[in-house]
């Protein structure tokens, strides 16, 4: 028999992503006696999973990473600015050592289903393998960017050569030297490994359904006096962060694009542009709600793929035309456009050249045949909801997240959910999550949520639930903030545009870090308002509740 069999924990975490391992060294810090549980055989989360060639973060690395132990920043050399794949995962597995967490993580275990008895106030999860574990609390640590959007392309399933999704990238090197390779998809995912792959294939295609814009990382060593800055200021600058809408220090402009001289916004863009990374995005502080400004920066950043790619019609075929920049993800690359020039690529895009279908042996498109032997879906992910719904989540009194969230996720603050009592979310849909410096969001979550799990041992272990007045009005307001600026313009993933019949609905919140986290305190010093505690709203704080007895 296992530890684990007729344990109680009081909490388990599931995921060990930057989220799961932050959170159990956390927790346990304060006492509690929680695991956490793995599907993978190691710590990482997305920088487990993900392997592909070219796969980078485009947050720069000092900002990437955790902020809570200066030990951690002391130990630990950031290379370069955009961090490599292998970097932040080593990184990652550096801090569970570091922390000593490992004894307390179950690899290998994919929980297949989570059951809440409503009378015993106990969470049972089971895995695929057939383990069990029970716990007063569960910490759904599960990942934004974590279960593969694998679209049903007319044909896929008759293609005779290899199909890799990046996500499942193979362990053992893929031989693209004599093959032709083509690869669908050209979000952030493609963009980083296109370059790559067209250094390395006889011959790339690359399949464009809606063309990305894409600023140049222009990545670089990081010298030791900027690495020295940080680790004597790195309390302050991390505040400064939390302050910030992005939960990043970009160099942000204060003013909107109407309000600078029109020569000294293409000033300020090129010299932006020049930075690289994102920061031609963050000139003018009102990108996301004006249309003109918008418009602005757009024709900046197409005007510069017309200046990289020397065939016009292919510059053309690149340029995106069909939403507002910003409202899908602006993807951060090396030679992205460039890589056009080259001889061995070809661009199809969807957008003028028809798919028919993918045969044995390649692609066939109105215009004519590609043949393939390699064929890479860079097609994303299942995002923000996905893995949560991949589990079987349910309550005795009947309640199914699955049904719950038919028609789109609903949550309290991204933190709870209405029906799912002792139940948190980390980065969830209703949070600034995947619009924000997601270290940083990780990090917040699990310190409000281990402070809510020590005011409840306080008091005994009552249930908390998200007060489904509170959820809804908290909804009307994510939905309110997003309807005041572009992001419903666009088809992107942060809506469930890119996964075949999942419902649409805008799913982080865009009001900023710096308002949400403040909001995230008001809640627990009033007394975790808008969540019932026990089963009834504390509303006036800890104060009244003392006095009510
Ligand atoms: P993304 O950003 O969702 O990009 C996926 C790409 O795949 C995108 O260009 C999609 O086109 C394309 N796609 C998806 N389904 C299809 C079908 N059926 N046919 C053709 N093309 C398709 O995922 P990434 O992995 O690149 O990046 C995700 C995030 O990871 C990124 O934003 C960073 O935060 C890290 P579409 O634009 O939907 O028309």
């Amino acid at each position: 028999m296992t530890e684990d069999a007729g344990a109680l924990y009081d909490a388990i975490i599931i995921g060990t992503g930057f989220a799961g391992v932050y959170g159990l060294h956390r927790m346990r810090e304060a006492g509690f006696r929680v695991i956490a549980v793995e599907a993978g055989d190691d710590v990482g989360g997305c920088w487990y999973w993900n392997r592909y060639p070219g796969l980078r973060c485009d947050v720069d690395s000092l900002e990437y990473a955790y902020a809570f132990s200066q030990e951690l920043q002391d130990e630990w050399r950031w290379s370069e600015r955009y961090a490599p794949q292998s970097e932040i995962h080593a990184y990652i597995k550096f801090a569970a050592d570091r922390l000593e967490l490992r004894p307390h993580i179950r690899f290998n275990t994919r929980i297949a289903s989570a059951l809440y008895d409503d009378v015993a106030q106990v969470w049972s999860l089971t895995s695929e393998a057939g383990d069990s574990f029970r716990a007063r609390y569960i910490v759904m640590a599960t990942g934004c960017l974590s279960i593969p959007n694998k679209p049903k392309i007319k044909g896929i399933e008759n293609f005779e050569g290899r199909l890799v999704h990046s996500m499942q990238w193979p362990d053992e090197k893929l031989v693209l030297s004599d093959k032709n390779v083509a690869v669908i998809g050209t979000g952030s995912t493609g963009v980083q490994m296109i370059p790559l792959l067209a250094q390395e294939a006889r011959h790339l295609t690359v399949v464009q359904r809606t063309p990305a814009f894409c600023v140049p990382a222009r990545n670089q060593p990081w010298n030791d006096a900027r690495i020295e800055y940080w680790r004597q200021n790195y309390r302050d600058l991390r505040t400064m962060a939390r302050n910030t809408r992005a939960g990043v220090l970009h160099e942000y402009g204060m003013l909107p694009a109407a309000a600078v001289r029109p020569e000294d916004r293409i000033a300020d863009l090129e010299r932006r542009w020049v930075k690289g990374g994102p920061n031609v995005l963050y000139g003018f502080n009102d990108l996301l709600v004006n249309e003109e400004t918008n418009k602005l920066v757009a024709d900046f950043l197409r005007g510069k793929i017309a200046q990289a790619v020397n065939d016009p019609e292919i510059a053309k075929k690149l340029m995106p035309y069909e939403y507002p920049v910003g409202t899908k993800r602006v993807c951060v690359g090396t030679d992205y456009y460039e890589t056009y020039n080259r001889d061995n690529v070809s661009l199809i895009d969807l957008r003028s050249e028809k798919l028919q279908q993918i045969e044995k042996d390649g692609i066939r498109t109105d215009d004519g045949f590609y043949p393939v032997d390699v064929l890479i879906l860079a097609t994303g992910y299942d995002a923000m909801t996905g893995a949560l719904l991949a589990i079987d989540i349910s309550t005795s009194a009947g309640k199914s997240l699955r049904n719950e969230w038919g028609r789109g996720p609903e949550t309290y603050m991204g933190l709870g959910i209405a029906g799912f009592p002792n139940m948190f979310v980390v980065t969830g849909p209703g949070s600034p999550s995947v619009f924000s410096n997601m270290v940083l969001s990780v990090e917040h979550d699990m310190d409000w949520i281990t402070e809510c799990l020590t005011f409840l041992k306080e008091r005994d272990w009552p249930t908390f639930e998200a007060d489904p007045a509170a959820q809804a009005a908290w909804m009307d307001h994510v939905d309110d903030v997003a309807r005041q600026t572009l992001v419903n313009k666009a088809a992107s993933w942060y809506r469930g545009a890119n996964v075949d019949g999942k419902p649409q609905k805008f799913m982080p919140y865009v009001g900023g870090v710096n308002t949400y986290q403040a909001r995230c305190r008001e809640v627990a010093e009033s007394g975790y308002e808008g969540f019932l505690v026990g089963g009834r709203a504390l509303q006036d704080g800890r104060e009244r509740e003392l006095a009510d007895g």
